[in-house]
């Protein structure tokens, strides 16, 4: 089993954070802050099918697994990601026991799945399919997203589908799915959240979350959440770049109403 994969279903704390700026640097500077993993979001990104390839290969140099969410449950997207070398599938959006047996069947080989074989890097472009086949269902993390009323609903009956190995709650979503956005729906969001954690823990299963800031990763992780993406590139440059200029602006003697 990978280290990743075993990290996460012993529920030891993992932190990464999303990647959704389509350049490798970027994933370089990433794998190189200390995450324990990272993300890329071809969700809610414009990262092309192509460029993850590239992007996974930039983590690999660091030797920081890196997962992709899938833009939704298609078969051959999944199949995609794993093929260009991921460590892992983070599937958004699933809100049915159906679904999630339909995650499973596309990440896992026969016969726990039915995940096509192909010569993609992850098996050295054809030179190490055996190899490769032998150690995928046990390497690779499957982690499911519930962020919907409807999976809220279902989460006893999700978080019991065998072959997932962690369930990862979406707050935005769920916000506006069960209407508890903003300050006022804290209290509902949180007892949702606080639900779907108990109920996948109770199941054996892992907990994820995400998370805008690191403020209370802490808290959290006291509710038995074990599996954290902290933010994303994007929004740990507008924060430090926002907190830079304020800072500089703050220090200069010169006055800005200054007339000439
Ligand atoms: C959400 O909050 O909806 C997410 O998908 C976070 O990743
Ligand atoms: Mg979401």
């Amino acid at each position: 089993m990978s280290d990743f994969r075993r990290n996460c279903i012993e529920r030891r704390l993992l932190i990464g954070t999303f990647a959704a700026i389509p350049h490798p640097v970027v994933i370089e500077v990433t794998a190189a802050s200390g995450v324990d993993f990272l993300c890329i979001d071809w969700e809610h990104s414009q990262i092309s099918r192509e460029r993850i390839e590239d992007l996974i290969r930039a983590a690999d140099v660091h030797r920081v697994p890196a997962m992709v969410r899938v833009p939704g449950h298609a078969a051959e997207d999944i199949a995609a990601v794993l093929d260009a070398g991921a460590a892992g599938v983070l599937v958004p959006r699933v809100s049915t026991a159906e679904q999630a047996r339909a995650a499973v069947k596309a990440t896992r080989y026969p016969p726990l799945g039915a995940r096509g074989v192909g010569p993609g890097r992850a098996a050295a472009y054809g030179y190490r399919i055996p190899d490769y086949l032998a150690k995928a269902n046990s390497e690779l993390v499957l982690a499911i997203q519930v962020e919907t009323a409807e999976g809220l609903a279902n989460i006893a009956d999700i978080a019991s589908v065998e072959g997932i190995d962690l369930i990862f709650i979406g707050p935005g979503d769920l916000s506006v799915s069960i209407d508890a956005m903003g300050p006022a729906g804290k209290e509902k969001l949180d007892a949702a959240i606080q639900t779907i954690a108990k109920t996948a823990l109770s199941a054996g299963r892992a907990v994820g979350i995400f998370r805008p800031s690191p403020d209370d990763v802490g808290a959290w992780s006291a509710a038995g959440i074990s599996f954290f993406l902290v933010a994303s590139d994007t929004m740990f440059l507008g924060a430090s770049l926002a907190a830079g200029v304020t800072e500089a602006k703050s220090q200069n003697a010169i006055s800005r109403s200054k007339k000439k």
